[in-house]
């Protein structure tokens, strides 16, 4: 029989699929679950015919410079694909594939509840109450916003944005959207979408406001201090995509002047660390990165990597590969 290839998987991945992978592929899995240090890093790309890494792994260009001639395939474990540098891959002849679709749902569920939770106070008031500091109920007490009839904006209108778009209608909000280009005009319909080819212009009409693109280049700071302005003093702000498409410090800023109601924050510019700027505000609803943390698009996100290191094998092309045009 052929020789198995060499898998290296950079972080513990679910139980069911690393005994799959065991089986299929001569895999080296994490054990002990630590990200990988750099140096671990340059040993995986010498050694792996292919590479399975996930968002605490920065594949760049110095990186890959190191790799042996063996590396072939980089079958990332996530949709996003920003920590990994996939023209300098594929100028060496190393494609990249990716896990979008199994994660779609759940992170459009995170984000639903990051409106409501900032909307309607929900995690102020469930620490109060914890606390013991529930003395009685008043009608003029732990006011929050009404969701339904407001105008919601998202920037980013693939996948993600859609599901939002979808439970957000089911919520009685109105949708607006920012993308490179408008919806498909029977989904528009479907969703009674208004599309915005002029960012600043959704910006200063919507009350709620969240980001659902890719970290790119041009995505990078699309949320400049210059553009948060341009949000109404009533309007939150939520993030269930990458921090880095949102100046961090001048969203801080804003917060704390109250030129914004709240934000509800899944990502950040620099994780794990946290800017001190966000910290110690009941109107930051603050998560760690737990947009596809659900057991089930866990191993469906495992199932996708398996699939695409499988059909790579096969000498088929994988279903989930990520061409540069993409990004
Ligand atoms: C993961 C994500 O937690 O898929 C993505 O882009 O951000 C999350 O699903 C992480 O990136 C896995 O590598």
């Amino acid at each position: 029989a052929a020789r198995k290839p060499k898998v290296i998987v950079t972080r513990k991945l679910p139980e069911p699929v690393e005994a799959r992978m065991g089986e299929l592929f001569d895999a080296e899995l994490n054990i002990s679950d630590a990200p990988m240090s750099r140096e671990q890093l340059v040993d995986a790309v010498q050694r792996a015919d292919v590479l399975a890494p996930t968002i605490t792994d920065r594949i760049d260009a110095a990186l890959l410079e190191k790799a042996g001639p063996q590396l072939k395939l980089i079958a990332n474990f996530g949709a996003g694909v920003d920590h990994i540098d996939v023209a300098a891959a594929n100028a060496r002849g190393v494609t990249v594939t990716n896990t979008p679709g199994v994660l779609t749902d759940d992170t459009a569920d995170l984000t639903m509840a990051l409106i409501m939770a900032v909307s309607r106070r929900i995690v102020e008031g469930a620490n109060l109450t914890q606390a013991g500091q529930f003395q009685g109920w008043s009608p003029t007490w732990m006011l929050g916003r009404r969701i339904t009839g407001k105008k919601l904006g998202i920037i980013g209108m693939g996948r993600i944005g859609q599901a939002v778009a979808r439970r957000a209608r089911a919520f009685g909000l109105e949708i607006h959207y920012h993308n490179r280009k408008p919806v498909s005009s029977r989904i528009a319909q479907e969703l009674s979408a208004t599309y915005w080819e002029s960012l600043d212009q959704m910006l200063a009409r919507v009350d709620i406001l969240t980001v659902h693109a890719p970290h790119t280049p041009s995505s990078y700071h699309l949320l400049s201090a210059r553009r948060l302005k341009l949000l109404q003093a009533h309007a939150v702000v939520v993030n269930t995509a990458r921090g880095e498409i949102i100046d961090e410090n001048a969203l801080g800023e804003m917060l704390a002047a109250g030129a914004i109601a709240g934000v509800g924050l899944d990502v950040f510019e620099h994780e794990p660390a946290i800017n001190p700027k966000l910290l110690g505000k009941p109107n930051a609803v603050l998560l760690p990165h737990q947009g596809s943390a659900t057991i089930e698009a866990r191993v469906q996100m495992g199932e996708k990597v398996i699939i695409n290191i499988q059909t790579w094998l096969d000498g088929h092309r994988p279903p989930d590969r990520v061409i540069p045009a993409m990004l």
